[in-house]
């Protein structure tokens, strides 16, 4: 049984310390509770979180009535300053049955009143630029939603009034795509007439989704510049100004603003990081990642300056909208969600432009951990469709290198007529993927000519390097797969680059990491977020086969024992098998 247990797959614990650089970003926080209770000052239990759908709860469904009815009751000092709202444990029930409608507790938004207060999130020095405001160009500012609950979508629109200089705001232009509410029909063009800024909506009759949502009101809009918004967001202090002074700078820059948190269940605002930008991963998954080395140091020198992004998130941006249509707006082969972040980031880096995050705006956003649409057509004929165009336009051969692991979206493949949009491409004369991957991001963890890309396989133990669960960006233990596993190079879990620095990566930005100088016994290997530092540097040398640690001299091992902790660890060369490693390339193109 022991062997046998051998046999299964080998996932071996590795210990990381903390380390400042790999800050998790809210898009990667699982958490394992399904509630968070406390007691109040009052002696009042007090619950404050809930996922959906847990059957052991058996939580009714929301109600049709629940569905259409507003219930939008404020009480004057709920959610204040962006502090968590107190849900009493008696309306637990009503809060997870209305936790499904919209998968944020939508019990406690309609508790919070929609001009809510919020802190200042910015740095001292952000407040003291901007003083020339009155010169930027005007924007309008475009919310597109799909059966978005009353307060979540009021709020947005308040803090957009609240904290934006009257002088620089055109008018707001909602685009309701197709919601089935009936609280947002009349009654909300009944609301928005008396808004003190010019706002409307404007109704799409059969569902579009919301890049062609988005695309409406762009048609329309009046102002200079485009502001985006999801429809569940808060705009803090200063927000505008910071977006607006880089569009004036340079039309070209499309830019975004830091993402802070507002809690799904408790609406408690949280600032998010600011040394984060966007980037994606193998599967063009969207993920945030530590800022490349050259603009950390800018940002030792002056914090509060816009900083490059690879990508964007997508939601939340502001470009000029004479731009937005010169560049190519959006590609209107896309369906209903998802991709089309890649895909202007792509288009606009390529294509001569920029994408930006300006440190001085701050805007919260409800992430949340599924999604309440339908997906019409299903998620294959729309997010995978979607990502499948952004590949087939922009990625030259790195699109085999999704496809190859997508099976989805290759299954999309063939039926994508991309004509038009390779033509946008060439039109605008832009660069190819291979100079995005260079000088947008010259720390990408992609394959490359210059660089391995295959399985990494010890000879004594028959085992390969396995890329560890994927819980979060860094924290994991490294795995090791068994032989038969290792056989199936299809599996890109099992895949690394080894850059010609010494670098070996594999997706999601992990490195392999060990101690930079060492006692004289065995140490254990780690990974973690890679960064530039030398720790994080290996030298393969084909002749005897071993990896050695750049720095330390020592060479990558297996510990070799039956309670299989221990893993892979760096030891002193002795030229054993264990020590012993093949490079095996694996062809992507
Ligand atoms: O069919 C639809 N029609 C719509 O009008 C589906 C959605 N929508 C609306 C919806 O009501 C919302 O206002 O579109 C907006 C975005 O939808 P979400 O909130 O479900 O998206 P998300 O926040 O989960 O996802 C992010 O990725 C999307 C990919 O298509 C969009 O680009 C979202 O705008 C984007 N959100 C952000 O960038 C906010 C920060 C998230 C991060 C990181
Ligand atoms: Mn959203």
């Amino acid at each position: 049984p022991i062997l046998l247990f051998f046999k299964t797959i080998i996932i071996i614990v590795i210990w990381i310390n903390a380390n400042k650089q790999t800050e998790i970003h809210p898009k990667h926080i699982f958490r394992e509770n399904n509630q968070e209770e406390y007691i109040d000052k009052n002696g009042i239990k007090v619950v404050i979180g809930h996922y959906v759908g847990n059957p052991a709860k058996k939580i009714p469904n929301a109600t049709y009535d629940m569905l259409n009815t507003n219930n939008f009751h404020p009480q004057p000092n709920a959610g204040r300053n962006g502090n968590p709202v107190v849900i009493e444990s008696r309306d637990l029930l009503t809060m997870q049955q209305l936790f499904q409608i919209n998968r944020f507790n939508l019990l406690a938004s309609d508790k919070i009143p929609l001009n809510r207060s919020l802190p200042d999130f910015r740095r001292k020095k952000c407040a003291l630029k901007y003083n020339d405001s009155s010169t930027y160009p005007k924007t309008s500012v475009i919310i597109v939603f799909h059966n978005e609950a009353w307060s979540t979508l009021l709020r947005t629109v308040w803090s957009v009034i609240n904290r934006s200089p009257s002088e620089l705001l055109e008018e707001i232009i909602l685009v309701d795509d197709a919601s089935e509410r009936e609280f947002l029909k009349n009654p909300l063009d009944d609301y928005i007439a008396s808004l003190p800024v010019k706002t409307f909506v404007i109704r799409s009759p059969e569902r579009i989704g919301l890049i062609k949502a988005r695309l409406k009101g762009a048609k329309i809009a009046k102002g200079e510049v485009l502001t985006f918004l999801d429809a569940h967001c808060e705009c803090t202090k200063g927000w505008l100004e910071a977006l607006l002074s880089v569009i004036k700078n340079d039309r070209k820059t499309v830019v975004c603003p830091v993402i802070d948190i507002i809690h799904d269940d408790s609406f408690a605002y949280i600032k998010s990081f600011e040394l984060h930008w966007g980037a994606f991963n193998w599967n063009l998954q969207f993920r945030w990642y530590s800022l490349g080395g050259k603009e950390m140091t800018l940002r030792k020198i002056d914090a509060t300056q816009p900083f490059p992004s690879p990508t964007m998130a997508g939601g939340l941006f502001a470009i000029d909208k004479s731009y937005f249509f010169e560049i190519g707006s959006y590609d209107e082969g896309m369906n209903i969600w998802g991709g089309e972040n890649l895909e202007m980031s792509f288009r606009v880096w390529q294509c001569g432009g920029r994408i930006e995050i300006a440190p001085c705006s701050h805007v919260g956003h409800i992430f949340r951990k599924s999604s309440p649409y339908t997906f019409p057509g299903g998620i294959n004929k729309t997010l995978f469709a979607n990502l499948a165009r952004v590949a087939l336009v922009w990625m030259d051969e790195w699109a085999n290198l999704y496809f190859k692991f997508n099976e989805k979206a290759r299954e999309m493949r063939d039926s994508q007529n991309v004509t038009s949009r390779l033509e946008l491409r060439k039109r605008l004369q832009c660069k190819n993927f291979e100079w995005y991957l260079d000088n947008v991001w010259p720390q990408h963890f992609f394959p490359k000519e210059d660089r391995f890309f295959g399985q990494i396989k010890n000879i004594g133990e028959d085992l390969c390097l396995l890329k560890p669960e994927r819980k979060g960006l860094s924290n994991q233990p490294m795995g090791l797969a068994t032989i038969d596993r290792c056989l199936n190079d299809d599996i890109e879990d099992e895949l690394f680059v080894m850059t010609k620095e010494g670098f070996i990566m594999t997706d999601d930005s992990i490195c392999l990491d060990a101690p930079e100088r060492e006692g004289l016994g065995p140490s254990k290997v780690r990974i973690m977020a890679c960064s530039a530092y030398s720790r994080q540097k290996w030298v393969y040398n084909e002749k005897t086969q071993e990896l050695r640690h750049l720095t330390n001299q020592k060479c990558l091992d297996v510990y070799n024992s039956d309670s299989l902790e221990g893993g892979l660890i760096i030891k002193k060369c002795n030229g054993a098998n264990s020590q012993k490693w093949l490079l095996k390339r694996v062809s992507w193109k």
